[in-house]
């Protein structure tokens, strides 16, 4: 059977957490609803000032509006909690800036819909694609992948990559904890820690069109810092049970 031909059994649902993207919402949105209909959408519009959320409505997505910006984990959790208390089967993570290219979603849904994975994260860095970045961000990447991958005994090469799929009990993991500062690195050391079965997938992604990445060159540095600490505090960690797990 076809990713496609499985997925029709399944309640599935697309996460997009989106800050202040309306100009590349719409097409995320008819995108994801074009390469499958029956994907429900929920965009988590994450205290954006601008016009997201009417334009993600318009373009037949359900929207829910925080009151103020949480940040990439908390918009993130709250799409998790919505799809853990709507029951979906399956949910497959896209940013809302349009770099996830909805055709690559096969690659990441299989291993979940063959029930091989309990999350697949689609990764810019296995495989033939190459994936154009700045040098200092390309350093930054591999220096995480290898540290991830020390601590999770697991080999990983994508580490920031929000692009992903995750079954139901993956969706329940992240509904209860979800790292808040830097979601994608973190939650792939705890998901090998709750001995959830990860895999990486081949994907190409899409530079950003609209709008401005929260990651500026500064700031990387700023970054790999503070996640690196991040993941040192994290090694101390219980490992957390969700408090209203059923
Ligand atoms: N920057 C930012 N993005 C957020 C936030 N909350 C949700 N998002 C969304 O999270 C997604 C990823 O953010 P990006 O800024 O594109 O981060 P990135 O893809 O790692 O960086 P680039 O590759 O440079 O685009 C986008 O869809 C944002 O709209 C937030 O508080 N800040
Ligand atoms: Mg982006």
């Amino acid at each position: 059977m076809s990713v496609e031909q499985e997925l029709a059994h399944v309640r599935r649902i697309a996460i997009v957490p989106a800050y202040n993207e309306e100009g590349n919402i719409r097409r995320v949105i008819e995108e994801l609803k074009s390469f499958d209909p029956g994907l429900d959408v929920v965009v988590v519009s994450d205290g954006s000032t601008d016009g997201t959320a009417r334009a993600a409505e318009g373009a037949g997505a359900y929207v829910i509006r925080l009151p103020f910006n949480l940040g990439i984990g908390g918009a993130v959790q709250t799409g998790f909690r919505y799809a853990a208390e709507q029951g979906y089967d399956v949910a497959v993570r896209c940013d809302g800036d349009g770099q996830h290219d909805p055709g690559e979603l096969p690659k990441v849904l299989a291993p979940v819909l063959a029930g091989t994975a309990d999350i697949v994260v689609g990764s810019r860095f296995v495989g033939e694609e190459g994936y154009r970045s700045s040098a200092a961000r390309r350093v930054g990447i591999r220096l995480l992948a290898w540290i991830v991958s020390g601590i999770a005994r697991q080999r990983v090469t994508d580490t920031t990559s929000g692009f992903q799929a995750l079954n139901a009990r993956a969706i329940r993991l992240f509904a209860g904890d979800y790292p808040h500062d830097y979601p994608e690195v973190e939650g792939m050391v705890m998901t090998i820690r709750h001995r959830l079965r990860l895999e990486e997938a081949p994907v190409r992604m899409r530079e950003r069109e609209h709008g401005r990445s929260s990651i500026t060159s500064v700031r990387s540095v700023y970054y790999m810092a503070k996640v690196l600490l991040a993941l040192f505090v994290g090694l101390f960690r219980r490992r957390v049970v969700p408090v209203e797990e059923g």
